[in-house]
Parts: structure tokens; C-alpha cells; sequence
């Protein structure tokens, strides 16, 4: 099994090899399997804190990135309520990114040094977060499809096995679930609306589609970590599992919006009792987590242009802390 070590270079887990070692190894297991929540200051292997780091820093980095998408369309929202709901909901997206960081730093790592890693181009961010919003219809379909998704990928995470991380998870679930509506309520208003309204919905489910399945990462024989993560209970259900699930729940969805699928082979498999569906393109993903998607390099940018001008306002935070501690430590 390979992770992302803290300089964010993926190198093997080092295995136990002590007698003492392995039994440490066990009884956390142990502690797994009986489903104990697992705390920040309590013995963990050091594969186990690599993997949450990789995963959380991950997470976090891509609602942080997530919000560049949508901010696109912030001056353009078509009234003043859509205008004031987006806001609302990308400055959501900045506060999961926070406490993500912030469970993210239990595992001791510094804050800091994640965000240095996503500007220098060596942390992935969620595949979804690399397309365009051309059209208004893409808020809608963010909302629908990729909140979506990401709920459907994020319950699960509410039983993590490491605390900080699932206790994050309950309350990013709640406003995600609001996120999810508001998307469905956009794109039902354009499917509902002028037929060039109806074609701008369906442009857009052409484009998303496909890459919101994605999301859930690679089919499972080619997911380096599932299995482990399975094991130690930071995931709960497979990449393909919740790919099903979500395309489950999805299509009859898109039926009720009078919408199509882009997809010829979808159909129900009443033997299954699920959803048939056609070939994801992986290919795309691999190119576009390899940074070779449509606006990796447009996110980068933008992120570190935001970095830099923020600059000032990190160190008037921390001038301002430190003239409060020496005004504490005199008085
Ligand atoms: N994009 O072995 P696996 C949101 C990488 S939040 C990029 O299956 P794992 C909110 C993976 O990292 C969306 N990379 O990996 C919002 C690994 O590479 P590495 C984010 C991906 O970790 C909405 C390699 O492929 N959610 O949308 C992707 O067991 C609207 C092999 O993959 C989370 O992060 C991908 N899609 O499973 C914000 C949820 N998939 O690290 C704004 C937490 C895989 O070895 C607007 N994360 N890779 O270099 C997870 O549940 C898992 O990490 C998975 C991947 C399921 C994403």
C-alpha cells in the first residue's frame, strides 16, 4: 500500500516488524473492529495517520478549490435572490475547507504546510472542480450533481473511523444537503422554463454527467486504497458501491426534470435491482487528475493569485495576536 507522507511524496507504508509492534497494530485493530472512535491523541499506526492526512487535506483542499467554479457566475447570477443564495453557499464551501483543515491538523500537521502542497501542485483535489461553468445551468448542475455526489460519498464518512474527521462530516452533510437542493431547485426552474432554457439544462447534464460519476474515484481493481481504508474503517463503502447508489438515485431524478441522460446503455437491471450504465471514460479522469484537465491550471493560478493577496491579511492577523499577547503578558 502506498501514502502520501507529509512532504506530500507517496511512499510505501512501512509495515510493522517488532513482535511489539505488530501486537500495538492489533489491539488498534481491535479497537476498529468493535467500532471505538479513534481520537487525536490516542496510538494510531503511522500508515493509518498518513491515509486520513492524504484523504482529509484532499477533501478539504477540494471545497476550497470548489469554490472557484461557482464564484464564476457570482456576478452573474440572473436575480438578486440567486445572487445572495450562491454566496451564501460558496462562503459554506470556505467553512467545510476549515474545519477539514482543522481535523486535519490533529493528525500534526501544520495548516499551513497542506496549503503549501496544494499551490505547489503536489495535492490532488476533487477530479469535478477542473471543468468550466459556461452556462448558469452549470450552478444548477453543481448543485444537483456534484453536492450530490459528494453527500452520497460523505454520510458514510459520518462513521468514520478517525472522530475529528466524522464529527466534521455531520455538519458538512447538513448544509450539503441544502447545497443539493438549490441546484435541483435551479435546474428545475430552467427545465420547467422556455425551451431554450430546457436545451441550456441539458447542454449542461451532457457535460457533467459523466465526470460527476467520476467523482467517486476509480473502479474499485483500480483503487490503490480501498481496501485498507475499508479495513481500518476511514471508508465505509466502496468507490463503486456509492457510484451505483448515487446513479440510483439520480436517474429517476432526471426523469421528473424531463431530462436525458447522456448515457445509451443506462437501464434498469431489474435482476440487479439497480441501474445498468455504460463505460465511464477513465481515461479523461487519469488526464485530468494528472493535471491535464480543462482548468487545472486556470485553479492553480487563481488559488495561489488568492494566497498572495491574502498574504497581508495573515500577517495582520498574527502582528495583531502578537501585540495582544505582550499587551496580556504586561497587564
Ligand atoms: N479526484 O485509491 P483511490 C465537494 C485519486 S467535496 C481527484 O480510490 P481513495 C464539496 C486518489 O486521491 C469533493 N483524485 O483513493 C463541494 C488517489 O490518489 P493518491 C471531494 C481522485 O482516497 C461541492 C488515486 O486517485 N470529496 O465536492 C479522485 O481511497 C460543490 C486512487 O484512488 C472528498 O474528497 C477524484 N475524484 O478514494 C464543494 C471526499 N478519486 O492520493 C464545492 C473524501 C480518486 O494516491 C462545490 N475522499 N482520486 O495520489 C474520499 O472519499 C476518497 O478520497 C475518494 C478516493 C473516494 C475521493
Amino acid at each position: 500500500m502506498y501514502t502520501q507522507g507529509l512532504d506530500g511524496k507517496i511512499g510505501p507504508v512501512r509495515e510493522a516488524e517488532t513482535a511489539e509492534e505488530k501486537e500495538r497494530e492489533a489491539r488498534f485493530q481491535a479497537r476498529i473492529d468493535a467500532e471505538e472512535r479513534i481520537e487525536p491523541n490516542d496510538w494510531m499506526p503511522e500508515g493509518y495517520r498518513r491515509t486520513l492526512i492524504r484523504q482529509i487535506s484532499q477533501h478539504a483542499h477540494s471545497e476550497i478549490v470548489g469554490m472557484l467554479p461557482e464564484g464564476n457566475w457570482v456576478t452573474r447570477a440572473p436575480t438578486l435572490r440567486r445572487k445572495a443564495i450562491l454566496l451564501a453557499k460558496i462562503q459554506d464551501e470556505a467553512g467545510h475547507g476549515l474545519y477539514l483543515y482543522s481535523a486535519c491538523e490533529t493528525l500534526g500537521v501544520e495548516r499551513a504546510e497542506l496549503v503549501e502542497q496544494l499551490l505547489a501542485g503536489k495535492a490532488k483535489y476533487s477530479s469535478i472542480f477542473n471543468y468550466p461553468t459556461l452556462t448558469w445551468a452549470d450552478v444548477g448542475m453543481i448543485g444537483w450533481l456534484v453536492d450530490g455526489a459528494a453527500i452520497m460519498n460523505q454520510v458514510p464518512l459520518q462513521r468514520c473511523s478517525y472522530g475529528p474527521y466524522a464529527r466534521a462530516m455531520v455538519r458538512i452533510c447538513k448544509e450539503e444537503s441544502f447545497h443539493q437542493r438549490q441546484g435541483y431547485e435551479i435546474v428545475m426552474t430552467l427545465a420547467q422554463g422556455t425551451p431554450e432554457q430546457r436545451r441550456m439544462a441539458q447542454e449542461s447534464l451532457d457535460r457533467w454527467w459523466w465526470p460527476a460519476l467520476m467523482m467517486f474515484g476509480p473502479p474499485d481493481s483500480d483503487s490503490v486504497h480501498t481496501a485498507q481504508s475499508m479495513k481500518w474503517k476511514i471508508k465505509r463503502v466502496t468507490n463503486d458501491e456509492l457510484r451505483q447508489k448515487f446513479v440510483d438515485v439520480t436517474v429517476p431524478q432526471a426523469e421528473r426534470l424531463g431530462l436525458r441522460i447522456p448515457d445509451p446503455q443506462l437501464r434498469w437491471n431489474p435482476e440487479r435491482g439497480h441501474y445498468d450504465f455504460g463505460p465511464v471514460p477513465w481515461d479523461e479522469f487519469w488526464r485530468v487528475i494528472a493535471g491535464e484537465g480543462p482548468c487545472n491550471r486556470e485553479r492553480l493560478e487563481q488559488r495561489r493569485r488568492a494566497h498572495e493577496e491574502g498574504r497581508w491579511v495573515r500577517e495582520a492577523a498574527l502582528a495583531h495576536a502578537e501585540k495582544r499577547r505582550l499587551r496580556d503578558r504586561a497587564a
